[in-house]
């Protein structure tokens, strides 16, 4: 080999290897980006058991792509032992931030425990829990379904006065057993109607929020009760679209004969509103999406977060026009 070849050789292997340095760099690079630490939050969602858990879920799904967050999402079909099996997967996956929406109100102290001490913060969303252990979550982001049950009382009690009506035979249909909806829908309820005399609640049944539930507790009632009901008051849509078939197959006419009241506000149960089948409906809006995504952000940042968010709700009756009811969305 001659000097010039050596040297050209030489030039070669500095070509290639700086090429190769270069490319390695933008490979690293493209990596770190790649990586760039995204939140990384799970949710345990309770099921798909209504119209407003599907927009619910749909709303996370939406925000979560649109504040670029990463979402681990996990649906629990109606069983808490599932709710439990996740966020005990989020743990072990070291998430950020966990959100969940707690099925029943009791029963969370060890896991939530578990949470507190992997240091991993923790958003309740929709549904409240009941402990006696201070500090296991941060806050909670969801409807204020007290003030759910009131507004139902007092469209009643409106009701009761525009017909005239002297007695007032009321049946109950309530969501899940000891979860915050029941719970509260219930007690905001009573509470509003308790000092008017007309009122009497001939029974609660639970319709755990489930339209077939909505279907069988309304054959039981009619049986009971039959001509004597005056009121179907039930804490969601879809037990209410269950119940009024059955209401109808007992030649009575919802609406006229029974007054209906329901909660959520889906476009469904708005459109029966409009026909005439159903009197009112209390909003409970799906859409906590947004909020979740800014607290769980702010959490990851370590900034504070408010306690308690509730979205603004109203009503829609037979009281109003509505013809220009929005598109639900849910
Ligand atoms: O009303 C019902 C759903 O927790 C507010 O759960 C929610 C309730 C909602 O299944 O339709």
């Amino acid at each position: 080999m001659n000097k010039k070849t050596v040297k050209r050789i030489k030039l070669l292997i500095l070509l290639v290897s700086s090429m190769m340095l270069a490319f390695s760099s933008v490979a690293c690079q493209k990596n770190a980006a790649k990586n760039d630490p995204k939140l990384l939050l799970g949710f345990s969602q309770i099921g798909s058991e209504s119209a407003w858990r599907i927009g619910n879920t749909n709303d996370i799904e939406k925000q979560a792509e649109n504040y670029e967050v990463s979402l681990m999402l996990e649906n629990a079909n109606q069983k808490q032992e599932n709710q439990i099996a996740a966020i005990r997967r989020f743990i072990a996956y070291k998430v950020d931030v966990i959100a969940f929406s707690p099925i029943v109100e009791e029963g969370w102290d060890n896991v939530l425990t578990e949470a507190k001490e992997a240091g991993i913060p923790v958003i309740l969303v929709d549904r409240d829990i009941s402990s006696e252990k201070e500090g296991l979550t941060t806050c909670l982001i969801g409807a204020d379904f007290y003030k759910e049950g009131v507004m139902a009382g007092e469209y009643l009690i409106r009701k009761a006065d525009a017909l005239g009506l002297e007695e007032v035979n009321i049946v109950e249909i309530t969501g899940t057993d000891n979860s915050t909806p029941m719970r509260q829908r219930q007690a905001g309820f009573a509470d509003t109607i308790a000092a008017d005399s007309r009122m009497h609640i001939l029974e609660s049944i639970d319709g755990d929020f489930l339209k077939s539930r909505g279907a069988e507790c309304m054959r039981s009632l009619l049986d009971e009760y039959g001509e004597e009901i005056d009121v179907v008051y039930s804490h969601n849509d879809e037990m209410t679209l269950g119940a009024l078939p059955e209401i109808e197959k007992a030649g009575l006419q919802p609406g006229k004969d029974i007054i209906i009241i329901s909660i959520d506000g889906g476009q469904e149960a708005i459109d029966v509103l409009k026909s005439g089948k159903i009197n009112c409906v209390v909003e409970c809006t799906p859409k906590l999406g947004k909020e979740v995504m800014e607290t769980a952000i702010k959490l990851k940042n370590g900034e504070e977060v408010d306690e308690v968010i509730h979205p603004e709700e109203r009503y829609f009756s037979d009281e109003q026009d509505l013809k220009y009811v929005d598109p639900r969305g849910y």
